[in-house]
Parts: structure tokens; sequence; C-alpha cells
């Protein structure tokens, strides 16, 4: 009997990692399929990125209305947002409403980190297995452990020596943190820095940015919620779900309008109405400059119109000529790093409490008990905040030990770059999900609607493994997945984001293969060549049946 229960207990039709935007959603799909499931997450509460990035300042750059569940009009309809673009508490409220109200909690499993997964071939089973050494066993096994998730270890000279307070944007405590009054370094200038550092420059006694390499940032334009603007898009959220899945990067609103990209080249229309363009889109704020002109990030000349209109907005803002230069990008062009929006970043730099450090001029000598070193002179410091990313898209799925057929290690797979078919799932690797996975549009749209439409497609996958009877087993093949593997990257190599040393093609982790890990050809286009497959009877997918013998408590059983 106690066997019974035990094997009750641990054998699942769906383990589902991580308790992000994608579990949450997957698990609610999973319930709804009838299937059991059960979803860990080595955080001691939900919300994946919005529990981990806690920093002041952090905030979502996409507007609420969009960056937003798509699944229940329920949902959309009595959730209230505070603001255009919702911070990180905000956030992390709306994540647990969720929850609640699906029921979600009794099947949520925190605090234990997932160390292993492995297939069992004879079973057709995963048995994933805990850092605490409990194993459990699912037919599906669904990573949702995020693109940006696995914070990189900073490779810089003395790192730990630091003998003030460090945090990490990525991994900000739950705690207060007093930075009043203090001497505060942050090292980095991605999003994360560009969202943290004015906040930190209105409190901090003096505050040091330690850049290598400048960025391209955008206004947001952040506001209290109009009542009259949130009646107006809840009366027309249909027309925006349309309009999300019908564009590039799931978002489409700009200045409050839904707007798909244009579709003449930048160089096709005069300069005068090039610039009126992009000077509506800065006023309009937010990420809308992407969805811009087509071509921008494919022609270099195209690109440099946009990159340049951006460099003359940070001569504007930065009072000081030489400080204004150092922040100028040059080395890269524009959108082939993330592009960031920022609420006051560069006029940051004309407070008398803030320095800039240009690390392309004195690089980081070494991290000190008291400070950083550059240039030969010691900053001395109260707190450094490392706001230095991720090791992205690949980094928290081979964190994990992940085996397949003939024990095969995913790790060992995709030494020389990962190896995907849709960005979902890897040949040898049954009945493995990687939601957001390489080779998705995930990394580069918006999140929430990228992350419903795969999971949408895991559950048509999973339904269709189990057509004909007894449990299934689905897997791509070996040639479907080498074909979109090249896709990625010969649409990749018709773009300009081999310029950048970005962590779109794994450049900032020293050591990782140089491959694109991103379809660049964008949401909708993926929605498309998706529902192509699936018309096609799941064309460069494998179902099999279930190995006999698999004990009956063990298989699935889909309402
Ligand atoms: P990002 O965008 O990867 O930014 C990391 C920043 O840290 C970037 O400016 C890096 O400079 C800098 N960095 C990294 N390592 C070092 C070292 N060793 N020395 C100095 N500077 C360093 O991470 P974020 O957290 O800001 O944003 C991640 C994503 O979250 C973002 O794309 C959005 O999708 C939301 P580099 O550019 O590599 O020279």
């Amino acid at each position: 009997m106690q066997a019974i229960a035990q094997k009750q207990q641990d054998a699942f039709d769906v383990i589902i990692v991580g308790a992000g935007v994608a579990g949450l959603y997957m698990l609610h799909r999973a319930k709804q399929a009838g299937l059991s499931a059960r979803l860990f997450d080595a955080a001691d509460g939900i919300g994946g990125t919005w529990y981990w990035n806690r920093y002041p300042g952090a905030r979502v750059d996409i507007e609420s209305f969009e960056y937003s569940y798509s699944f229940s009009p329920e949902l959309e309809q009595e959730w209230h947002w505070t603001e255009r673009y919702a911070s990180q508490p905000e956030l992390l409220r709306y994540f647990e409403h969720v929850a609640q109200r699906f029921e979600l909690y009794p099947h949520i499993q925190l605090g234990t980190r997932i160390d292993s997964a492995v297939y069992d071939e004879a079973r057709g089973q995963w048995a994933i297995a805990t850092q605490t050494g409990q194993t459990y066993r699912a037919r599906f096994c669904v990573m949702a452990t995020g693109c940006l998730s696995a914070p990189k270890v900073p490779d810089i000279p003395g790192y730990g020596s630091f003998r003030g307070d460090c945090y990490f944007t990525s991994r900000w405590p739950h705690e207060p943190v007093e930075l009043a009054g203090k001497r505060i370094g942050v090292i980095g200038t991605g999003s994360s820095a560009i969202q943290f550092t004015p906040v930190a420059a209105q409190v901090a006694a003096h505050l040091t940015v330690f850049q290598r390499t400048p960025n391209y940032s955008i206004p947001l334009r952040n506001r209290p919620m109009d009542l009259d603007y949130e009646k107006r898009m809840k009366a027309g959220y249909e027309q925006l779900r349309r309009m999300q899945w019908r564009s590039p990067g799931g978002f489409v609103l700009v200045g409050g309008e839904p707007r798909l990209p244009l579709t003449t080249s930048a160089l096709a229309v005069s300069a005068e109405e090039r610039l009126s363009e992009f000077e509506a889109r800065w006023q309009a704020g937010g990420l809308c400059l992407y969805t811009c002109y087509p071509d921008l990030m494919t022609s270099k000349e195209a690109n440099e119109t946009l990159a340049e209109f951006v460099r003359a907005k940070i001569r504007e803002k930065v009072v000081n000529p030489a400080v204004a230069e150092k922040l100028t990008p040059r080395n890269h062009p524009i959108l082939t790093k993330r592009l960031c929006a920022d609420s006051g970043y560069f006029e940051t730099f004309n407070r008398d409490n803030v320095t800039l450090v240009d690390l392309q001029e004195t690089p980081i000598e070494t991290i000190t008990e008291r400070g950083i070193r550059v240039g030969g002179r010691e900053i001395e410091l109260d707190v450094i905040v490392f706001a230095t990313g991720f090791d992205a898209v690949t980094g928290a799925l081979l964190n994990i030990d992940i085996r397949g057929r003939r024990g095969q290690s995913l790790r060992a797979a995709w030494q020389d770059g990962p190896k995907t078919y849709l960005g979902l799932m890897s040949a040898d690797f049954p009945n493995l999900f990687n939601v957001a996975g390489p080779g998705s549009t995930a990394s580069l749209s918006s999140a929430i609607p990228c992350d419903e439409h795969q999971i949408d497609l895991v559950m048509r996958l999973i339904t269709r493994s189990r057509n004909g009877g007894g449990a299934g087993i689905v897997e791509p093949t070996h040639a479907a997945q080498d074909a979109w593997t090249e896709r990625i990257q010969a649409i990749a190599a018709k773009t300009l984001i081999h310029e950048s040393n970005s962590w779109y093609v794994g450049a900032n982790v020293p050591g990782k293969p140089r491959v694109v890990l991103l379809d660049l050809e964008g949401f909708s286009a993926y929605i498309d060549v998706c529902d192509g497959i699936i018309a096609r009877d799941y064309e460069g997918f494998v179902f099999e049946s279930a190995p006999a013998g698999v004990p009956a408590e063990d298989s699935v059983a889909l309402a």
C-alpha cells in the first residue's frame, strides 16, 4: 500500500520546471486537460524573472496590456494595472493572482532545485531528480527555465575580494537594501543597469557607472494608468491580441495605438519623413522603434539612420560633451543588442553625484577589498552592484544534467551550439519540451505571447501523441532538427546580428559557442511555420506508442 501511495505521489503525467510566465501557463493548460502535473521551482516564490530581478527600478518595458496573459478574457478584464509599464512588485502580484485564481498553487513545489532529468527508455518516462535527492517521474517534461535566468558569473579579476556589500540585479535580496548615502558602483550598462542607475543616483552619496559598451536607449515614458485609456484598451483587447499574434515581436502599441510594423524600407522615404517617424516613436516611448522600418536589422545604411537619430538624442540630453561622447554607442549597430528603454538614464549623468568610467579607456584592473581599481587608481565604494547579465537562452537549461536516449547528455549534444526543432524539442530527447528554447523567437519577442503560443503547441503535441491509444511519445527527427538549426543561422546571416558581441549570439559568456540563439524571422512568421507543420500532420515529428509493459498507473490519461 505504502509503495503504491509513494508511486502515486511521485509519478505525474507532466513535470514542469520553472514557475515563471511559461511554467504557470503550462501548468494551467495541463490541469485543464486533466493531466496530473507538478511544477518545481528553486525559488521560494513564483514569478521567475519577476521573482529574482527585484532591484530598484525594475519594470517591464512592453506595455502591460500587451505583457499579460491572453488566455483568459475574464482575467484581462478584472486585472487593473496601475501604470502603463508595470513595476516588478506589481508584476509579481499579477502572477500570484493568476496562480491563485486558476488554483495552481496545490501543484507547485517551491524551494526545489532540479539537478537532473534522465530519460528512462524502457518506461518511456523522465526521471527528474532534485538537489536534495528526491526523484519524480513523468511521461512529459516541460523545461520552462527561462532565457534570462542563469546569472553570468563576472569574469573580473579580484571578484570576491570586495569587503563591502555586493549585489546582483538578477538576485536582488528580498529584505530592504540600504543604498541611501552610500558610494555605489554599478558594473554594466544593459537593460538592468539602465533601469537601476537613475533610481540609485537619487539616493547615493556617489554613483560610479562602469561602462564597457555604451548602449542605445529610448525613453520609456511610463505614467500612471489613465482610466479612460484602460477602458479603451480593455474594450479592444480582442483586436489587440490578434494584432500581437500577427506581429514580429508580439507587441504592437505605439503611443497607445496598435500598429503593425511599416513595410517600406527606411531608405525608400525622404530623410524628413524618416526623421518624423523616428521622432513620433521616440515621443511615444517604449520599444516601438523595434517595429519601425523592416530593413533596420538587415541594411547597415538603414540601421545607421536610426542609430544616428538616437546618438543625436544622447548629445541633446547629456550636458558635458565629453561624457555624452563616451555614452554614445558607435561600435555596434542599433538593435543588434537588446534595445533598452529608460526613465532618465542619460540625464542621470548630468548629476554632480554621478561619474561614468569608460572601461574601453581604463579597463577594470581588479576589484579590491575597498572598491574597484581602474587606470591605476582605486575608486572606493561601499556597495558594488553587478548588472552583468546572464548565460542567456541555454544557461539555465544546461545547468540541469539532461540525459536523453542512450544516456546521451544535452550538454554534449549542444557543445558546438544548440540544435532544436522549432526551438522547442531536440532529437533523442523525447517528450522533453524546452519552452522559449534556442531557435525560438522568445528572447527577441514579448515573452508572454510567445510562451502562450509555444505551450499551446506543446499541448497539441501531447494530445497528438495520445492518438491511437496508449501513452504517447513524441520526438523530432534529426533531419527536421538539422534543417531548423540551419534555418535559424541562415536567417540570421542576412541580418546585422553578428556585428555585436551580444548575448543573442552567446558572445557575453567566455567559451560559449558563437551561434545565433534565436529565430530572427519573428513571432508571426514562427506561428505561420508551426501552423503549416500542424496542417501537414506534425511534419518533422515522430510519434511512437509507449513501450510495452509500462505499469497502468504510469500511463497518461487525457480528459
Ligand atoms: P545585459 O543586457 O547582458 O547587460 C550586461 C551588462 O554588463 C553589459 O553592459 C555588459 O557589457 C556588462 N558586463 C558584463 N560583464 C562585464 C565585465 N566583466 N566587465 C564590465 N562589464 C560587463 O544584462 P541585463 O541584466 O542588463 O539585461 C538582460 C536582459 O533583461 C535584457 O536584454 C532584457 O531582455 C531584460 P558588454 O555589453 O558585454 O560589453
